[in-house]
């Protein structure tokens, strides 16, 4: 009977010993969790010594039922000191690791900007949104219904002659000027209309300094009941002022197929007046094509040239320079 307590004794405190000095050594996380199993589990080896407790009386249990219990503490007592001292550790060399070393040279990033061309189309669209516009955008390729014939251009007009459009071999063309979002737009949507169009427009012309065959146009267009010229004058004014500050206006007459009257706004710029866009009061042609009453409203509209402002706003006497893409040229702006 003694021998029998001895023994159990024994082994527990042979348990004691290998576990503290396993759980001490234990190297991971994951290793000491493998130890509380093994020898504090539910099939682990103290388990399997207190069933050799079934031998013993119950007189005798309390000897080694209490030594159990000392072991299983302590055992439990390293196990948690091991992981405090495991996870300091991990958490000391995730700290060296990722330690920043603040005074490193950084890496450069240039930043890129935007195009002369689409800082000036930004421009102007932003003032027009002031007033109130709204942006809309229309294909590129067009027909010539939209781009000619509801515009009043009459069939035989110069325009719409091989010279001057650039046709594609299905009989489309490309738009020469961004109008045809316009007629589109008003197709769709009763008055009151106020809309700002910016895009891309094709023309069959040499390139020169001045001239490209692709180019940018913004047109504004109105309509509602009761709009007159004075509204266009104002709306101008109020465009030309915020882009160039308190300059002299000069409203010159001219024509276009889809306005009347029609006027060229000029500036006065050091001295000299500087032609910087076209307008005019829609005509009832246009306005009975999208199937508006000319009878009830009125309208008017404008198109500029963005690379003939950005050239005078930039000071550029090539348009060519817009295209050709050298950085040591677009990063000036
Ligand atoms: C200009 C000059 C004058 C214009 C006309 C229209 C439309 F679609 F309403 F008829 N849109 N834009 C217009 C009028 C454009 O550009 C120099």
């Amino acid at each position: 009977m003694n021998a029998e307590i001895t023994a159990l004794q024994d082994q527990l405190h042979q348990l004691q010993q290998s576990g503290q000095s396993a759980i001490a050594a234990a190297p991971s996380l994951e290793q000491l969790e493998q130890l509380r199993i093994e020898y504090l589990g539910k099939k682990g080896q103290l388990s399997q010594i207190l069933r050799g407790m079934g031998r013993l009386s119950a007189a005798d249990r309390p000897a080694v039922g209490n030594l159990a219990n000392e072991v299983k503490d302590q055992l439990q007592g390293f196990l948690e000191q091991r992981q405090t001292e495991l996870k300091n550790a991990a958490l000391a060399a995730q700290l060296a690791s990722e330690t920043l070393d603040v005074t490193m040279p950084g890496s450069y990033w240039p930043a890129g900007r935007a195009h002369p061309i689409t800082s000036t189309q930004d421009r102007i669209l932003d003032i027009f949104v002031g007033l109130g516009y709204t942006v809309v955008r229309g294909p590129e390729i067009e027909t010539d219904y939209y781009n000619f014939e509801a515009l009043n251009f009459l069939p035989d007009h110069p325009a719409r002659d091989m010279q001057d459009t650039l046709y594609l071999p299905t009989g489309q063309l490309l738009r020469t000027h961004t109008s045809t979002v316009q007629v589109r737009y008003m197709e769709t949507h009763q008055p009151p209309v106020r809309i700002v169009v910016p895009g891309r427009v094709y023309r069959r012309d040499t390139v020169d300094a001045t001239h490209s065959a692709v180019f940018h146009q913004v047109e504004i267009l109105t309509v509602a009941r009761g709009i007159t010229f004075t509204d266009l004058k104002g709306t101008i004014k109020a465009f030309l002022r915020e882009l160039y500050g308190d300059v002299d206006l000069r409203f010159r007459a001219s024509y276009f197929p889809f306005t009347e009257p029609s006027a060229e706004v000029d500036l006065s710029w050091r001295g000299r007046w500087l032609e910087v866009l076209g307008c005019g009061m829609v005509d009832p042609n246009v306005l009975k094509a999208v199937g508006y009453d000319p009878e009830v409203y009125t309208g008017f509209a404008a198109g500029l040239g963005v690379e003939r402002l950005a050239m005078h706003l930039y000071g550029l006497d090539d348009i060519r320079r817009l295209y050709t893409s050298d950085l040591r040229f677009l990063q000036q702006f």
